[in-house]
């Protein structure tokens, strides 16, 4: 008789992180109970109903269970099984002999979501990329957060220095183009966000929401301002123009070490609150107390989140939000926005880096910039169509789906299947890993330990956690860090055993800085011989900001002290960090670099356009049971009625002659879908709503539950592929011109 027993680790699925426990019967291999860990001093034994995606997946018979690699095209197409070490050289002969023939940018990769929950993906995901030989890079970030990565990129000096709100400690919490309440935050990774905008309301703060939806913040909010879609600049500029205009700048320390305050006044002249009212749909006066309430507030945050990136001047709006908290003295104080010091040592203050710079590399079809090492994911598809021998032929997709999550997926659905050559790493048949040639899938994340790499970078409070393995690895199935070792091997010639010493001693190398007294033979002997990417974690976190180091006697953390802990240790409230973490002695912000000042034309342009009338727009929408587009295959999240509707203002409706419950076609420049209608006076007139991540067509994929239960329709058949936030290569998945009728 087997014992079930509890399990602890993190839920992997979005970046509350919240520790789970897990009552499984290991020998049975069954998970009989998922609850919130109560012990957890971060999660505070919050989860939601995603929670019990961990065990659909792993009970899912449409998931796959080993290699499988494709005989045929199209129509005639098959899937055979085939052995491990098969898959690995088939994988590296294939791509090896596109690069032969047409040079290593043949090649091309897309790294998706799940990807950032994966401890083997963050540990050896630099050794995989490497082995690829390209720098033709996409991932979903360009469909996500980008222009915040370029923001602070060119302010402090690296992509990974995010600011994030200290939800708990603020007063005033300006929330722009997020949905904390059913996203569970993100770039504010807090599980249990109704509990903490209920303490903040408690203690007396107030919450005002900017969105063009009555959202489920909105609704348990102070304040909802309509904003029309794509507006924020504006809007955030206004504010900032009082700001300048009533004599309420106060940066305070900021001053010491920030560049540029007076031409951003000079920016702000011309957009005062009657200039952007029309465009934004706020009216001066509200404009006006907004900025007033927010400079007087003791403690606050201005936060924004995929309403303010994936929009048409995302970049503007990103740093305009860290000009607001910069010039009322909200910036790296308690209350305001801060920056966490996560345990790996990711953002501690580094030694001087390469000044700010695009375009080292560009794309073939349109000439694309290369921006922070990646190329835009929306044109994925032009690069593979792109005629001449410069084109992509081969492609790797890693956790990704971005046929449903990035512009224009039918055109890229054709596009790929016209590749000479594709492998996923994913766990399932579906609308993009259809077109493989190779799908490797890896083990569940019930079949690996979970360590909080990325959301300890974007924590409300610092923390450091490890995850139990609750089974066994299935049989049959490898872990993602050894199969992007295996395949990396081939690419280099090596063994995936060389492959891991040479990350560690990467690591080591880093980890002794601190610790001079140890050398980096020693620090790689401290941690043991257990393959995997644990042991390069240890490595980190003993050299890491609150490191035991490498001595025996030394204090702080390492793996062991987490695995005794059993749940996060609390490293405690987040704590001002400039001047030190800018990068390199004597560094200063650069509040008004040129590569910023030189989007200002495109936005005035946007202003005389936008107070032009109405033209429909449509923006997304985050669902409780949807995680992009990979939980709609398990009955428990996929049930209930057809969640894929467009939501239609009463007056558009009426003008439109579309009913509650009929059907509209909805058009874009590049695609057509056709979608349940919902009246309701919660989407602001002129706006319409449709959430992204539905399509499954169920043609030639295995997700049968989805395909049945949620099919919906694909938002990305919509969403324009040349519609850029330019300086970043962001695409515009909100606020995007559309027509709708009725079929
Ligand atoms: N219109 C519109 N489009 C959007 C957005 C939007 O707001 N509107 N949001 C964008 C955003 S923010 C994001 S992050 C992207 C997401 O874009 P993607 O990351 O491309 O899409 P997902 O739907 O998250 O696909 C996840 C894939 O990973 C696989 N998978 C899940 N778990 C694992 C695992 O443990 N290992 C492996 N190997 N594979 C796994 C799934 O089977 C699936 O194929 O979508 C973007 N697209
Ligand atoms: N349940 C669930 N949770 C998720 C996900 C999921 O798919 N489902 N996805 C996860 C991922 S990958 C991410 S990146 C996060 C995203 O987290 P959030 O950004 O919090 O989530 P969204 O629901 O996309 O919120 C975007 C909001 O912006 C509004 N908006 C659209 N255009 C504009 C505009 O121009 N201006 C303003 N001010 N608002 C605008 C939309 O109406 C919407 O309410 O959520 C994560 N959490
Ligand atoms: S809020 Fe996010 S991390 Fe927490 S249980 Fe739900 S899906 Fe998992
Ligand atoms: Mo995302």
């Amino acid at each position: 008789m087997s014992e079930p027993r509890w399990f602890q680790r993190s839920c992997p699925i979005c970046e509350a992180s919240c520790s789970l426990k897990i009552l499984a019967d290991r020998e049975q291999r069954e998970v009989l109970r998922i609850e919130g860990n109560a012990d957890d001093p971060i999660s505070r034994g919050h989860l939601c109903p995603k929670a019990y995606a961990l065990k659909w997946v792993y009970e899912d018979p449409d998931r796959l269970r080993g290699p499988i690699r494709r005989v045929g095209r199209g129509a005639d197409a098959r899937w055979e099984a085939i052995e491990w070490s098969e898959a690995f050289d088939y994988a590296a002969e294939r791509i090896q002999a596109v690069q032969a023939e047409h040079g290593p940018q043949a090649l091309g990769a897309y790294i998706g979501n799940p990807s950032g929950f994966e401890v083997g993906a963050s540990v050896f995901g630099g050794v995989f990329s490497a082995a690829l030989k390209t720098t033709r890079f996409f991932s979903a970030a360009t469909m996500d957060h980008f222009p915040k990565l370029v923001t602070s990129r060119i302010l402090y000096g690296r992509a990974n220095i995010l600011p994030i709100p200290d939800i708990d400690r603020c007063d005033y919490f300006l929330c722009l183009g997020g949905n904390p309440m059913v996203s569970q935050g993100s770039l504010m990774s807090a599980p249990d966000m109704r509990g903490r905008l209920r303490a903040l309301r408690e203690r007396g703060g107030k919450l005002v929401v900017v969105d063009p939806r009555r959202t489920e913040t909105a609704d348990v909010s102070d304040e909802h301002l309509f904003i029309k879609p794509g507006a924020d600049a504006l809007w955030l500029f206004a504010l900032v123009h009082v700001l300048f205009a009533e004599g309420l700048v106060a940066p305070g320390r900021f001053l010491d070490f920030t560049d540029g305050i007076d031409e951003v006044a000079q920016a702000a002249e011309e957009f005062s609150p009657e200039a952007v009212a029309a465009a934004t749909g706020i009216a001066p006066d509200v404009t006006r107390r907004i900025a007033r309430e927010f400079s007087a507030a003791e403690r606050a945050c201005c936060y924004g989140r995929i309403g303010t990136c994936t929009v048409e001047f995302g970049m503007l709006t990103s740093w305009l939000i860290d000009v607001l908290g910069i010039l009322t003295g909200h910036f790296d104080t308690p209350g305001g926005m801060m920056f966490p010091r996560p345990p790996l040592g990711q953002v501690e203050p580094g030694a001087g880096g390469r000044p700010f710079q695009v375009g080292r590399w560009k794309s073939v079809a349109k000439g694309h910039p290369e921006i922070n090492g990646q190329l835009p994911c929306a044109a994925i598809a032009e690069e593979i169509d792109a005629g001449g021998d410069e084109r992509m032929r081969a492609f790797v997709t890693i956790a990704g789906n971005p046929v449903l999550s990035t512009p224009n997926g039918p055109r890229l659905d054709r596009a790929l299947a016209s590749l000479d050559f594709m492998l996923s790493i994913d766990l399932y048949l579906n609308e993009t890993t259809r077109h493989a040639d190779l799908i490797l899938p890896t083990l569940t994340q019930l079949e690996v330990e979970s360590f909080d790499a990325l959301t300890s970078t974007t924590s409300v409070r610092n923390f450091a956690r490890l995850g139990e393995r609750v089974f066994d690895p299935e049989p049959g199935l490898l872990s993602h860090a050894q199969v992007v070792l295996e395949i990396a091997a081939r690419l280099q010639g090596t063994t995936a055993e060389a492959l891991e010493q040479q990350v560690l001693y990467q690591e080591a190398t880093r980890a002794v800085k601190r610790h001079p007294e140890t050398s980096t033979e020693q620090a790689v002997a401290s941690v043991g011989d257990e393959p995997g990417p644990l042991r390069v974690v240890d490595l980190m976190l003993r050299g890491g900001p609150y490191g035991r180091g490498f001595a025996d006697t030394g204090e702080g953390l390492d793996l062991a002290h987490l695995q005794e802990a059993g749940c996060a240790v609390d490293l405690g409230p987040l704590e001002p960090r400039f001047p030190e973490l800018l990068r390199g002695e004597g560094q200063r912000i650069p509040l008004a670099h040129p590569y910023l000042m030189g989007d200002l034309p495109r936005l005035r342009a946007g202003l005389a356009q936008r107070s032009e009338p109405d033209q429909l727009v449509l923006v997304g929408r985050r669902q409780a049971r949807n995680m992009n587009s990979w939980l709609h295959n398990f009955e428990g999240l996929a049930r209930g009625r057809n969640r894929c509707t467009l939501l239609v203002h009463p007056d558009d409706a009426t003008r439109l002659e579309l009913r509650d419950g009929g059907q509209a076609r909805i058009t874009s420049r590049v695609g057509e879908v056709v979608a349940e209608v919902e009246v309701t006076d919660t989407i602001l007139s002129g706006v319409v709503s449709l959430p992204h991540g539905f399509g499954h067509d169920g043609a030639g994929t295995k997700t049968g539950v989805a395909t049945t239960r949620q099919p919906g329709a694909n938002a990305n058949a919509l969403t324009d592929d040349e519609l850029f936030d330019t300086p970043t290569g962001t695409s515009v998945a909100n606020g995007f011109p559309v027509q709708v009728s009725a079929v």
